[in-house]
């Protein structure tokens, strides 16, 4: 079919609400009890799995139990979150630096030999180029990277190697290089530039850092996936505009019958880097795949794609093309054959196109609007259909002469979801070891799902057991906006911290008896060491003037689980919270004077409402103790 015909015939079957899913068949009343003891953890009991799934444009990560699809913490990441103080604190607010927002879309698990190794959790900003690590020993963002020089869109992230080494990005948009410099978007083809970024993460720390990066042609890179097995050291994303068009994508991108995916040897590019054969832009070593050959290949793929999955293996690459009925399964032994043995169709900025009958081993006839594929490591595939809203299992390869020959016959089941999935993840897909057993769609819209709400509707994910030979819907659930992907890590698989042990903090200004505890002033520095404890601050009054700079630390000396203490102040926009162990500090400069409180802001005791004191500003040359005012309250 002509690609307008195949936009046609799609928007027909759009608009007639037609799916080759049908409608979801009334569960039997047996069913619907089976389904649901499937999904029920009865009060005093745990959820199996952690869900980790990406918050979108509400910057945040969210944490869900499988099987019950329960909300049980959110953990801020790119926005403030006063519900745990995020952003208002010294450290995270020097984290979120200028923005408020992020875009949260790919998270990924740290690995180790192809393993969770619960140690950290990537998520990528694509809205303001960043990465971001959360530490899972105690479920918090410790680490903001970006924005990432020469980078605009970090939407092709966040893709993590088999052992760690490196978070994978790809650009979704192309700009000018280096960043600031203008050029007219119809000069976008010639002007235009797109990146691969390596971003290097240390093995001990987590910490991360640009390593290198690999200047691309300007097509708008999509998901990716890192290789494994026989593909260990490449990583491969999707793509859409090869077109290169620069205004109404939605037609000007969707001309070719074919888009290209990216065939990056990781390993090569790092080496490339150590023998020099970088140039500097930025202050990141940038490889020019044209004049080093064997870091970057083109591979044709189906039209207009998402998703690009590794399989457990390590040796089929799924590519789902949304405005394709089928999926494209590449091999990677014909990918490397292809390589060396230089079956090219063509090249793009002098970047070799690999031969597309060369490397695929099948189209496999899914439905309209494959988008992303997991696996459950049993030699299954499993992909969401965004037009058709369903799941399809089929069968990866190797297939028999009779399944090549006609590969609806490895289409196996299909399961009707409500209404265009976009992602799924199936437990630990992307990791040589899948636990298997759940996937979770995640809906693009729930159209009515829920209880009416309004125009502004939930979004909705639906729980499917995966463990019989027919996929089987269990339990649907509300969904903060806007998921784009997650991560299921299997709870005994991680160890987090309760509390943080008093012999850990080392921050200088923690006190935890009341003589360390207290204000001093130096100049117009006023610093205030504050204890907190059920169910009372020590010292309870802080005096200062009107011009001083005030440094608030607060510390909770609790070593008690879930014993966690607040410090919000009235009219100054601060609102920290303190969990056992933990200090934290604040910074303002005081500006009017007057009497202002301070309470504790999580419910603590019974005399938690007991638990306040008062910020006293004077005007400058008043207070207790003449124009120096600074006491230190009641002790
Ligand atoms: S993505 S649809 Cu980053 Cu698929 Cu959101
Ligand atoms: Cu401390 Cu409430």
């Amino acid at each position: 079919m002509k690609p307008t015909n195949t936009l046609n015939a799609i928007a027909l079957v759009v608009a007639l609400g037609f799916t080759s899913c049908g409608k979801q068949t009334g569960t039997s009343q047996a069913e619907r009890t089976a389904n649901a003891v499937a999904s029920y953890v009865a009060p005093g009991e745990k959820d199996e799995y952690y869900l980790f799934y990406s918050g979108g444009h509400s910057g945040q990560v969210y944490v869900a139990g499988i099987p019950s699809l329960r909300h049980i913490t959110t953990i801020p990441v790119f926005a403030p979150y006063p519900g745990t103080g995020y952003g208002f604190d010294d450290e995270s607010k020097k984290m979120l630096g200028d923005f408020t927002w992020g875009d949260v879309h790919h998270p990924a698990l740290s690995q180790t030999n192809s393993k969770y190794d619960g140690r950290w959790l990537f998520v990528n900003d694509n809205a303001n180029n960043r990465i971001a690590r959360i530490d899972l020993h105690d479920f918090k963002t410790h680490q903001i990277l970006g924005p990432i020089p020469n980078s605009i869109g970090n939407h092709g992230s966040s893709f993590i190697t088999e052992n760690s080494e490196y978070i994978l990005c790809a650009t979704r948009f192309s700009v000018p290089l280096p960043k600031g410099r203008v050029a007219d978007p119809k000069d976008y083809e010639k002007e235009f530039n797109g990146m691969v970024s390596g971003i290097k993460v240390d093995p001990k720390t987590g910490e991360m850092r640009v390593g290198w990066q690999i200047l691309t042609p300007p097509f708008d890179w999509d998901l990716g996936s890192t290789g494994k097995g026989p593909s260990s050291g490449w990583a491969f994303w999707t793509s859409y505009n090869t077109e290169m068009a620069h205004d109404t994508l939605e037609v000007n991108s969707t001309q070719k019958d074919r888009d290209l995916a990216a065939v990056v040897n990781w390993r090569a590019a790092e080496n490339a880097v150590a023998e020099g054969k970088a140039e500097m832009m930025d202050g990141v070593p940038i490889i020019d795949p044209a004049k080093v050959p064997g870091v970057l290949y083109f591979v044709p793929i189906g039209k207009s794609p998402h998703g690009m999955d590794v399989d457990p293996t390590g040796k089929w690459i799924v590519a789902g093309g949304k405005l394709q009925p089928a999926t494209t399964v590449l091999n990677f032994e014909k990918v490397q054959a292809a390589i060396n043995n230089k079956t090219f169709e063509g090249e793009s900025r002098g970047v070799p196109i690999l031969k597309y009958e060369a490397v695929v081993e099948g189209e496999v006839p899914v439905g309209l609007g494959p988008l992303h594929t997991q696996y459950d490591g049993k030699g299954n595939a499993y992909t969401s259909m965004f037009i058709d809203s369903c799941i399809v299992k089929w069968k990866l390869p190797p297939w028999t002469d009779a399944e090549k020959k006609d590969l609806t016959k490895v289409v196996l089941d299909k399961v009707p979801t409500h209404f265009s999935t976009g992602h799924l993840v199936v437990a630990g897909s992307d990791t040589a070891h899948p636990y298997g057993k759940w996937c979770v769609a995640m809906n693009k819209l729930s159209a009515g799902r829920h209880i009416n709400v309004g125009p502004s509707q939930p979004e909705s994910s639906q729980l499917i057991d995966i463990t019989g030979e027919k996929m089987k819907m269990i339990a649907e659930s509300y969904t903060e906006p806007e998921p784009h992907f997650a991560q299921i890590l299997k709870v005994t698989d991680v160890q987090p911290t309760e509390v943080y042990p008093k012999d850990e903090n080392k921050d200088p200004n923690a006190v935890w008896e009341k003589a360390q505890s207290g204000v001093t002033r130096n100049g117009n520095q006023v610093d205030a060491k504050v204890m907190a404890i059920r169910s009372r601050y020590n010292p309870d009054r802080i005096d200062a003037q009107v011009g001083d700079e005030l440094t608030v630390h607060v510390t909770n000396v609790e070593q008690t689980r879930d014993m966690i203490h607040g410090f919000g102040l009235i009219e100054h926009n601060i609102n920290m919270v303190i969990d056992p162990g933990e200090t934290k500090t604040f910074h303002i400069k005081l500006t009017k004077p007057g009497v202002f409180p301070f309470y504790c802001t999580n419910f603590c005791s019974a005399l938690h409402q007991e638990m306040q004191g008062y910020l006293v500003v004077w005007k400058p040359g008043e207070g207790p103790s003449g124009a120096s005012g600074a006491v230190g309250g009641t002790k």
